[in-house]
């Protein structure tokens, strides 16, 4: 079994979020999300299967992995090996190309990168629909990265009819996102635990589910129609809305920090001034702005006071999943 695979896949942003498993294990969602991929932030992933290999090896950009993941990788690699009856271990190489403190989910890449190619790698000859199954496995948001453009990850009810498709591949219109990047301190809640304690104890959890699965098809019409405004109005209700949940919780918690506020203020104001944009967050302080590239330099003017350059990322939609 010699093949070495590298496969590549890019973060995603969810304009509908995800938030909260119906079933933790198979990492079933309670509510459909969306989400536009990006194209500066990757993940380029090499998977080899070895039979002069005792262990996995897993390295981040040349460099072993903490053990925790590791350990996680392996357990995603065994689910490649029971499907393809493969018993070897495997050498998997991942130069992660997404900024160190940006704050944008580098599992949605990672587990992308790592199904494609690892996969292949095994002898597996996957469609997308089985990528973006697999992908599930290792990380929710991973569902979505196997596609480019905007993406839908429909919910299912089971290991089956729980996967991504694709809603446009291809981004014709002008809607680009900043990245505002406030810290890079480790999350103090990671998202997996953020969830569970949400749908664990918050009261206000199945409203967020029954508003957030009505915001599909509104999502949904407002791409087609190529309109950034109900496209950002929306994206920010829902990522409010998941907030919501986290507020809601008991105990409470939440991932705002007081330059998160800082950065919405701007935002705000700059659209009481006839700007287009909106922000959004995720399970992290960092806000992301959507908004259209011709508004962009006026955004990040408005910006700089606050943050410097090295803080505000610009990405355009990019591409689904490849390999090299
Ligand atoms: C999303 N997030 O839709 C939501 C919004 C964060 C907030 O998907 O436990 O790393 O691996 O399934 O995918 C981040 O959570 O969580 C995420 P797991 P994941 O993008």
């Amino acid at each position: 079994m010699g093949q070495s695979v590298t496969a590549r896949a890019h973060t995603n942003i969810a304009l509908v979020k995800y938030w909260g498993k119906q079933n933790p294990t198979l990492i079933i969602p309670y509510n459909s999300s969306l989400s536009m991929t990006l194209d500066h932030f990757y993940t380029d992933t090499t998977v080899h299967f070895s039979t002069d290999l005792t262990a996995d090896q897993i390295m981040f950009n040349h460099q072993p992995a903490d053990a925790k993941t590791a350990k996680q990788m392996s357990q995603f690699l065994d689910l490649i090996r029971q499907r393809a009856h493969l018993p070897l271990f495997a050498a998997v190489e991942t130069m992660n190309h997404v900024p160190n403190a940006a704050g944008l989910a580098s599992s949605a890449s990672g587990y992308a990168a790592l199904a494609a190619a690892g996969a292949r790698a095994a002898g597996l000859t996957l469609n997308k629909r089985d990528l973006s199954r697999l992908a599930r496995r290792g990380s929710g948001s991973a569902t979505r990265s196997i596609y480019g453009g905007f993406v839908e990850w429909q919910r299912g009810t089971n290991d089956i009819d729980s996967y991504a498709i694709p809603v446009q591949e291809f981004v014709d219109w002008d809607i680009q996102m900043i990245a505002i990047v406030l810290n890079d301190r480790p999350k103090s809640i990671t998202s997996r635990t953020g969830m569970a304690n949400t749908v664990a104890t918050s009261p206000y959890f199945s409203a967020w589910v029954k508003t957030a699965q009505a915001m599909i098809p509104e999502m949904k019409a407002a791409i087609v129609k190529k309109d950034i405004n109900l496209v950002g109005r929306l994206a920010e209700q829902s990522a409010m809305q998941m907030h919501a949940t986290t507020l809601s919780a008991v105990p409470p918690f939440t991932y705002f920090e007081p330059e998160t506020l800082q950065a919405i203020k701007v935002v705000q104001t700059l659209r009481q001034q006839g700007v287009s944009c909106y922000y959004t967050m995720d399970a992290g302080p960092n806000v992301k702005v959507i908004c259209t590239s011709r508004e962009t330099p006026q955004i990040l003017a408005a910006l700089a006071p606050y943050f410097s350059p090295e803080q505000l990322l610009v990405a355009q939609s990019g591409p689904g999943v490849s390999y090299r």
